[in-house]
């Protein structure tokens, strides 16, 4: 029996824990027990339920352990040489026909969590040369990157709440004691939340549901879904009309303060009462509370994403921040620094709309397409058509609006590869499957997320079990895939791609003037670098020559992978520091406030104030013992409030003559499923509730526990015509639906 240090991958709390291991009478060893470990520096002990069932996530048997080729009987597996060959075969001919802007590509959510994924995909997308890019962000945060890039220039300059340090937050659209945060790296809030209260902070909620999170707050607003712009804008306005705008001094001037105030100030309270389904009272009292709180942080995430204005929420939070002078200061929101991101390397501003989509014109943001598109551009024939897709870690028959039609879609390609561990909704559809390791093989640093955490935390932990003999890394499969993708499989090929990772960046640090590294010779630098395989050496030499490196000499006591590995609970840098300049890359070293193409979105705003309201709309949630789509089929984490139930008032059941438990019809412009009623009064009147990621009982899925409690795909009732304009992400909040016993 041994333990070993392994940081959850999981979600973005990222929670550093104990794991124990016990060798199985087949010589493979086991996990046997999970635990939060009490020295980690971030987390301090804390778990959440998936955590502790990471072990049984390990050796679900349904876990694929070696490639499956789809033949005219199904499914059969096959060696790792075998399913190349039939990939590369598969491939080859469709860039032969069609070249290679037919080959697209989708990433899911965990490869954003996934130590060899996000460096490894880097090489992939360069190998594929298609513009056909679609990751799980047009579901989720893109209208944050949006609004960043447009306020300070760079889509990843996004400020998260101080949470530890503020007296008061506003939280819209979120549910971190489920979710444990996004966008927002903080382990363990429950803990967190309770030291702002004992602080004598306020919590203050804006969702149409009294979640777990509202239940905790001092003030609980139950706003219509969709309407949280209106809010905002409302809140802009009573504070510049009651000389509440104080947005401080700042090492960049604010432009466009005075034009953002002017097209606020219609949006009074009392105007956007009916609208918004909120008490002028508590607006105006949420506005004077946030200017006399001595720090506030202002925050929303999903609920404010995932709806028609998106982008305009995104953009009016960090305006409310501003205005109140808690933008980039302790106790307001911040922005983190990165232990991997190099203060040196130049960042162009970001232009949204570089090019666009083939069948309905959409703009590409950070070189991706809305997912919401994706479908179409398999189906709909003419030059660009998608005609092979490459899918990893990513389930968008559940998880993408109007899932159903991608369903339809996979079937038409001439070609589809997925990377992923489970036969599902999604990968049932692919001609092979090539699963990664278990999920104690692979090793943890999270490159993305460490942009987002509320203290700068480095930590690293290897792979707690070694690969067997027969076994790839992720890292080794995507490399082969790559190598694929680019016309050239040789062995050489895929291990140049590992290879260049690290001297790549080593290559272009030395030319970079105050690069810590500058004019030193490229050879000598990699003779010092570490690590046990190219993907440990790339982050290395990420590490290294990140803010808090060592500068291969440059800055002895900074980190470096084997100061990681002697530390797995990790080194604490301290809390978020001021930062605006480095994270404002406008040319003119401006925050621009109000940003022309979104004031021109702002008529659509007013448009909402005296529409006629649908009588039900459907938004989502999340449950803390599930994970999008694919955490269903380990029976320890399914049933109790891990379930696919349509969460409704009691009024609106009684009006509509639906019990408790019943079946309800619910039917959209895009579809229609049936799931049981569940009455609570935690729902606002008027709006029902429906998880993603379940309808699991499809022909062809190997996920026994999963199929056993299927639930329905709410992405049947999604639409995908109806996307914020601004960012093109999918609408999954506000949908109206008819709502009928069944
Ligand atoms: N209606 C509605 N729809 C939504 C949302 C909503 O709130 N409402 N939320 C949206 C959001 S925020 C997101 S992020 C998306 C998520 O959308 P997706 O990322 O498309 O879906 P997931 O369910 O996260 O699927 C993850 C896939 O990764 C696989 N996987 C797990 N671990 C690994 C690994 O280590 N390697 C590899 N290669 N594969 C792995 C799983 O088996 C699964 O197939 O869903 C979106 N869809
Ligand atoms: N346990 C668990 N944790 C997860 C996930 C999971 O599936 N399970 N998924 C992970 C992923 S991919 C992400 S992106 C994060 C998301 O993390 P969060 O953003 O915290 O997401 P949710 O828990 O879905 O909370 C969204 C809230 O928005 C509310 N809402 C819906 N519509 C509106 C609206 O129009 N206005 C307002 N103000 N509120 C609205 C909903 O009622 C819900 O309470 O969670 C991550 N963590
Ligand atoms: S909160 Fe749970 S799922 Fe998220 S990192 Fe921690 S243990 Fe893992
Ligand atoms: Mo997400």
């Amino acid at each position: 029996m041994r333990t070993a240090r392994r940081i959850c991958p999981l979600c973005e709390a990222m929670c550093g824990l104990d794991v124990t291991l016990d060798s199985a009478p087949d010589g493979t060893e086991v996990v046997t027990a999970v635990r939060g470990a009490d020295d980690d520096v971030f987390s301090r002990g804390y778990q959440c339920p998936k955590g502790v069932y990471l072990g049984a996530l390990d050796s679900d048997p349904d876990r694929l352990t070696v490639p499956l080729i789809r033949t005219d009987d199904g499914f059969v597996e096959a060696s790792w040489e075998e399913a190349f060959a039939a990939v590369r075969a598969g491939l080859d001919a469709v860039r032969e026909a069609h070249g290679s802007e037919a080959f697209a590509l989708y990433r899911g959510n965990p490869t954003a969590h996934n130590f060899a994924a996000v460096p490894y995909l880097r090489v992939l997308m360069g190998a594929m040369k298609t513009r056909q890019h679609y990751t799980a962000s047009s579901a989720d945060q893109m209208p944050a990157h949006v609004a960043a890039g447009a306020v300070f220039g760079s889509p990843m300059s996004i400020p998260v709440p101080d949470i530890d340090h503020t007296s008061y937050l506003l939280m819209l659209g979120a549910n971190p004691l489920v979710s444990n945060g996004s966008l927002f790296t903080a382990p363990d809030l429950p803990r967190r939340l309770r030291e702002l209260k004992k602080r004598g902070g306020s919590l203050v909620v804006v969702d149409p549901k009294r979640t777990e999170t509202a239940r905790r707050a001092d003030r609980h607003l139950a706003i219509r879904p969709g309407t949280d712009a209106l809010f905002l804008l409302a809140l802009l306005a009573e504070l510049d009309a009651t000389g509440k705008v104080t947005p401080g001094q700042h090492a960049v001037a604010f432009a466009g303060l005075d034009e953002v105030l002017r097209l606020a100030a219609p949006f009074t309270p009392e105007r956007v009462a009916g609208a918004t389904g909120l008490d002028p009272a508590d607006i105006r009292a949420v506005a004077q509370d946030l200017a006399a709180a001595p720090t506030a942080a202002v925050y929303g995430r999903i609920g404010t994403c995932t709806t028609v204005h998106g982008t305009l929420t995104q953009w009016l939070i960090v305006v409310l921040n501003a205005v109140t002078g808690n933008l980039d200061r302790p106790g307001g929101v911040m922005f983190p620094r990165s232990a991997i991101r190099p203060a040196y390397l130049p960042e162009a501003p970001m232009k949204v709309g570089r090019w666009h989509s083939r069948v309905r014109n959409l703009p590409e943001v950070i070189g991706e397409f809305p997912v919401a598109t994706l479908a179409e551009e398999i189906t709909e024939p003419g030059a660009g058509q998608i005609r092979a897709l490459i899918t990893v870690a990513g389930n968008p028959v559940l998880s993408a609006p109007n899932g159903d039609r991608l369903d339809e879609a996979l079937p038409t390609l001439d070609y589809m590869v997925s990377v992923d561990p489970y036969l599902n909704e999604t990968t049932r559809h692919a001609n092979v499957i090539l699963p990664p390791p278990r999920v104690l093989q692979n090793g943890h640093f999270d490159w993305l997320l460490s942009g987002f955490q509320v203290r700068a935390v480095v930590r690293y932990t290897p792979a707690a079990v070694e690969l067997g003999p027969d076994q790839l890394s992720e890292a080794d499969i995507l490399a082969r895939l790559a190598a694929i993708c680019a016309g050239n499989d040789a062995p050489a090929a895929t291990a140049a791609a590992g290879a260049k990772l690290v001297d790549g960046m080593l290559a272009r640090a030395v030319t970079m003037p105050s690069s810590p590294v500058e004019g030193r010779d490229p050879a000598e630098l990699l003779a010092a670098v570490t690590g046990r395989s190219d993907l440990e050496r790339h982050l290395d030499v990420m590490l290294r020559l990140g803010p808090f490196g060592d500068g291969f000499g440059a800055n002895p006591d900074g980190v470096t992978l084997a100061k990681l590995l002697e530390r797995p609970e990790g080194i604490d840098y301290g809390p978020m520091e001021p930062r605006l300049a480095e994270v404002t890359i406008h040319p003119d070293g401006l925050v621009r406030l109000c940003p022309a193409e979104f004031a021109a979105q702002v008529e659509t705003l007013a448009a909402d104030l005296d529409r006629a309201w649908p009588e039900y709309v459907l938004i989502g949630r999340r449950a803390l013992r599930s994970n999008n789509s694919w955490m269903h089929n380990l029976p320890d984490l399914i049933g109790g409030s891990t379930r696919c139930t349509l969460q409704m008032h009691p009024d609106d059941a009684a009006k509509l003559g639906i019990a408790d438990g019943a079946d309800v019809t619910i039917t959209s412009a895009a579809g229609s499923v049936t799931a049981p009623a569940e009455l609570t009064p935690a729902m606002r009147a008027g709006v029902v509730s429906l998880p993603h990621g379940w309808g699991h009982d499809v022909p062809g899925v190997r996920l026994k526990v999963a199929t056993s409690a299927a639930g329905v795909n709410a992405n049947a009732l999604t639409d995908h015509r109806v996307v914020d304009p601004l960012s093109g992400t999918a609408v999954f909040n506000g949908v109206p639906v008819e709502l009928t016993p069944a």
